[in-house]
């Protein structure tokens, strides 16, 4: 892609496709974005975030990643067409233009490359990294259950062939072991949002216990008026909890290590739809989806500068 303006964000595309755009992206704005190599996949492949920065020295920074689950499809889409309005409204939106006058923001649009090639090659609804497990013929461990957050508990799987498949041990991922790496080398992250899909959901914290955090008002109150913006652009309906109350038990889970190392705004997002299409959304929904994601996470971003 030579210009980000012929880049086609109603449609789905490939890593290659992705990464190349990511490129034109970071040279229109070489003063705002820096590409980030994080670490490498399983695989080989590198894991980049895009940092939207306007100077100082490890800024609060806001942490958002998609397509940890390569099939959620909707997820790298919104990312994208995500780190395209971020870099189009600085200077032209004030709220934008003011956040990022005081905090950092880092975008990881493929958090799971190799699945993300996999879905495309072979399986459409591949979920897992592409690790081997040994002693077994079966690839692949959920990277949203292999954190250091109640691994290994209920809500995972000790069977490798399973989708919910923990690993051998906390971090075992390359794909985790990079992000982690970089969340305690940076040090001064005030929030971390994880997008799924799909659900319409907006959780916080515990996924692997059901005990309520001891910020559960203030992330429940945040999460409702974040939901209330989203909603408001296309009337697509959310709900608001923590991910064991709202969805299931599910250990392991990354915003549930955020939140423990003092993270305290940890969300997680399950965009659209409700199952109808499930991971399989049209196209033509891509950037309805992103533009009202975009508020809610507008929202909780604004929050977080204040706070
Ligand atoms: N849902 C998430 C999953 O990993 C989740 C729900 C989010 C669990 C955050 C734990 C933490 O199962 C999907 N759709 O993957
Ligand atoms: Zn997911």
């Amino acid at each position: 892609e030579r210009s980000t303006k012929s880049f086609n964000f109603a449609a789905y595309h490939d890593l290659e496709t992705l990464y190349s755009f990511m490129d034109t992206l970071v040279a229109s704005h070489p003063n705002l974005i820096t590409k980030v190599h994080i670490g490498n996949s399983y695989e080989n492949r590198p894991m980049y975030a895009l940092k939207f920065s306007t100077g100082g020295v490890s800024r609060p920074a806001i942490w958002v990643d998609a397509g940890i689950h390569s099939r959620e499809w909707v997820t790298q889409a919104s990312a994208v067409w995500i780190a395209n309005q971020i870099a189009s409204n600085y200077g032209v939106d004030p709220s934008v233009t003011s956040l990022l006058g005081q905090m950092d923001i880092y975008l990881m649009i493929v958090t799971n490359p190799d699945g993300y090639v996999f879905t495309h090659t072979d399986n459409r609804m591949w979920r897992k990294t592409r690790s081997v497990n040994s002693g077994s013929s079966c690839r692949g461990v959920d990277p949203n259950r292999n954190w250091d957050a109640g691994f290994g508990g209920p809500g995972a799987s000790k069977d490798p062939c399973s989708e919910s498949y923990h690993g051998p041990y906390a971090n075992s991922e390359i794909e985790v072991k990079n992000v982690v790496d970089l969340i305690m080398g940076h040090g001064n992250f005030k929030s971390f949002i994880s997008i799924h899909s799909y659900s319409q959901l907006l959780m916080y914290p515990y996924g692997y216990t059901c005990t309520d955090i001891p910020d559960k008002s203030e992330l429940h109150s945040v999460g409702t008026a974040a939901i209330k913006e989203l909603t408001s652009l296309y009337n697509t309906i959310y709900q608001v909890g923590s991910i064991c109350k709202i969805i299931y038990q599910a250990s392991g889970g990354s915003i549930d290590w955020t939140y423990n190392i003092g993270i305290k705004y940890s969300f997680a997002f399950e965009l659209r739809d409700t199952g109808y299409y499930g991971f399989l959304l049209p196209a033509n929904q891509i950037i309805p989806t992103a533009e009202e994601t975009w508020l809610g996470l507008k929202y909780i971003m604004e929050y977080v500068r204040n706070h």
